[in-house]
Order: structure tokens, then C-alpha cells, then sequence
């Protein structure tokens, strides 16, 4: 079916027309992806292309995480972050800010800071003057990502350790304030997994029992190739809703390569070993592969679907095969094919499969 046109594009690069996800999707949720900065500054006309036909929610990759925004204690820098949300409104797509509380990519002066109040500092204004700015521009914000250790428990992240545990609750209290029209969300991975989504259900509750707001939960899914956890993505779908929240799935790829453990917990890293197996599609996908790819897609939009009720939007981490981080971890040089485009921005089966889930619905 639905044969790959390649037309003339007014630039001069040629851009692939035809099926297109945000318009096949466009009564069940917001499909979106992640901007790299070159992308942002639309570098580069074929990613532009792409982004234009494909999606209608953004995320920055990165640079709405603390250490671009405030590179030094209390001088911001908001510049590229603009350009994201400018080129949204331009483009009709919602914008995702992520994050606003991360214990990772914080700003170099936050690593050296040891007391309470300087941290508490930190904190509030960095949430207020971000989320602030952007009230009523944006769609949503995570704002605490990767608050949980697998087994449910908090993570001994610098603010857990010098605000203690209700730095959470305060962290959506402080957004509420700043940004009283913008969606607020909890931002994780794994936490479809029964452990740490019941880490996540404690936290939400306690935000709640605070008559604070959270609208959203982002389970980010960062899976592997035929083992997608289907069922506990279900019950968790059903188990976030029942709290009266939006579900979002916020940074899906799905990984082809063998790596010995799961998650996105970017301090894991394997050793890279000298064996064509550990890298093995560095020339390109073999048939049967992207075959399992596609129907791993195709299972994952049809749970999808069948909670189109509950499920708001699904993001994509990132727009093609090149750009995804998957390619430089948990090890680094390999050759990984987790998206539905492929290096050269082609529709790969997968994308085909997505798309025929609808077609035969209709
Ligand atoms: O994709 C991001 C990559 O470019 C950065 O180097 C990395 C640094 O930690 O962060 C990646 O994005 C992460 C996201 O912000 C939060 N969840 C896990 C993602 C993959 O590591």
C-alpha cells in the first residue's frame, strides 16, 4: 500500500510526501518528537521537512534542562528555548518543556553547591523565572524528571539530599505559581514497571494530599525490541488514569542493540567489547529485524489506541536514526535503528505498520 512519493521540495532538497502521523493520529493524541539544537535553528531543510509533516508536539532534547537556561548562578539564557517556542507557534504544535528539576544536566555551579539554602535557592528561582516566561506559551512541563530508584524508592539526587523528600511536592507548588496555565507532569522511566510505577503513585498521591496540581504522568519508554512490557504499560495506563491523570508516553524509541540491563539511567554504561555482535547493524538492518521493529510498533500504537482516552500524546526521542542518543549509549560508537525514520529521513517499515493500524480501523 501506500507507496513512498518522493517530491521536489521548494529548497532544494526532496522530501518524502504522503502518509503523515500527525494527521493519522490526529483524534487520538499529539505526536511529537525531540529537537536537537541544529534542528531548532533548522539547520538543516530535510529534518525541517520531516518535523513540518510528521509532527505536532516538540520537546527540546536538551536545551530547556537547566544547565543551557542558567549556565551561571542567576543568568539565564533563554535564547534557543525561545526559538523552540516561537517555531511551535509558528508551526501550530504544542511545546513540552522538559525539565525543570533534573538531578542530571544541571548547571556546572549547582555540582559545588553543599548547603540547604543555597540549593533551596537554586531551586525556587530557577523554577519561577523559567516556568514564569513561558506561562501560556507552552503546553506542559516536566517538572521533576527521574525523581525514583527501581525499586520505588526516592533517588539520593542532590535535592533529595539537601531538601528532603517533599522537594517533589515543592517543586509543583513552585510551578503551579509561576504557571498557572500550563500542564504540569511527572517525567520517568520504567515506571510502567510495577515497582517503580508504585514509587510513582506514592509520590503523585502525596502531591495531591498537598492540594498541589499535577496533570500528567510521562512514562518515557525507552523499551527493547521484543520485549516491550505490554502488560504492566496497560495496568499502568489504567492505574495513572484512576489518579485523574493525563498519560503521556514522552520519549519512545525502541532499541535494537544488546545491552544487559533496562531503563535510561544515563550514569549506567556497558563496556564496549571488541565483537560484531555487540554493534552488529552498522551496515544496515537486516529484513527480519525491521520486521520485529515494526511489529513491536505496531503492538505499542495499538495499546495506544485502545486508550485513546487516556493517552494525551506519544513523543518520539528524537526525529531519525542519527540523531537518536541511543547511538552513543550505554556504549558508545554503535550503529542503533530505534525510530520510525531511518538516517537518510526515510519512512522505515515500522512507520508503514503504524499507519496501516489506522487504515484498517478505518
Ligand atoms: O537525548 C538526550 C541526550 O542528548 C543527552 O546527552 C542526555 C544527557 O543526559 O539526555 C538525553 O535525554 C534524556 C532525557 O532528557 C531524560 N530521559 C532520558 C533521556 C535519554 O538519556
Amino acid at each position: 500500500m501506500l507507496g513512498l512519493l518522493l517530491v521536489a521540495c521548494t529548497r532544494t532538497e526532496t522530501i518524502p510526501t504522503g502518509p503523515s502521523l500527525k494527521k493519522t493520529f490526529a483524534d487520538d493524541f499529539l505526536i511529537g518528537t525531540a529537537l536537537s539544537i541544529g534542528q531548532i535553528e533548522e539547520k538543516d531543510s530535510l529534518a525541517d521537512a520531516l518535523i513540518r509533516e510528521q509532527f505536532n508536539a516538540l520537546t527540546a532534547e536538551n536545551i530547556m534542562k537547566s544547565m543551557f537556561l542558567q549556565p551561571e548562578w542567576g543568568k539565564f539564557d533563554f535564547a534557543l528555548a525561545d526559538k523552540l517556542v516561537d517555531y511551535g507557534k509558528k508551526n501550530n504544535m504544542a511545546i513540552i518543556g522538559h525539565t525543570l528539576v533534573w538531578h542530571s544536566q544541571l548547571p556546572r555551579f549547582v555540582y559545588r553547591l553543599t548547603d540547604k539554602d543555597s540549593v533551596s535557592e537554586f531551586f525556587t528561582n530557577h523554577i519561577t523565572t523559567v516556568a514564569s516566561r513561558y506561562d501560556g506559551k507552552i503546553l506542559g512541563w516536566d517538572v521533576v524528571n527521574e525523581a525514583l530508584n527501581e525499586d520505588g524508592t526516592m533517588r539520593g539526587s542532590i535535592f533529595y539530599r539537601l531538601l528532603g523528600e517533599d522537594y517533589v511536592t515543592e517543586a509543583f507548588r513552585l510551578a503551579q505559581l509561576a504557571a498557572p496555565n500550563t500542564e504540569l507532569y511527572y517525567n520517568d522511566y520504567n515506571i510502567e514497571q510495577p515497582n517503580k510505577r508504585a514509587g510513582a503513585i506514592a509520590l503523585i498521591k502525596k502531591i495531591k494530599e498537598a492540594g498541589v496540581r499535577i496533570d500528567g504522568v510521562g512514562i518515557q519508554g525507552h523499551w527493547h525490541a521484543r520485549r516491550i512490557p505490554l502488560k504492566d504499560i496497560e495496568e499502568s495506563i489504567l492505574e495513572y488514569t484512576a489518579l485523574g491523570l493525563k498519560v503521556m508516553i514522552t520519549e519512545l524509541d525502541v532499541e535494537l542493540l544488546p545491552r544487559n540491563f533496562t531503563g535510561a539511567d544515563i550514569s549506567e554504561r556497558m563496556k564496549m567489547k571488541d565483537d560484531p555482535a555487540f554493534n552488529p547493524y552498522v551496515a544496515g538492518v537486516p529484513d527480519s529485524v525491521q520486521q520485529q521493529l515494526a511489529s513491536d510498533y505496531e503492538a505499542l500504537f495499538k495499546l495506544f489506541l485502545k486508550h485513546r482516552d487516556h493517552i494525551t500524546r506519544v513523543t518520539f526521542w528524537g526525529v531519525n536514526d542519527g540523531q537518536s542518543w541511543l547511538n552513543g549509549w550505554p556504549a558508545p560508537g554503535r550503529t542503533n535503528h530505534p525510530l520510525l525514520f531511518d538516517r537518510d529521513f526515510k519512512p522505515k517499515p515500522a512507520f508503514y505498520k503504524v499507519i496501516e493500524i489506522k487504515d484498517n480501523l478505518n
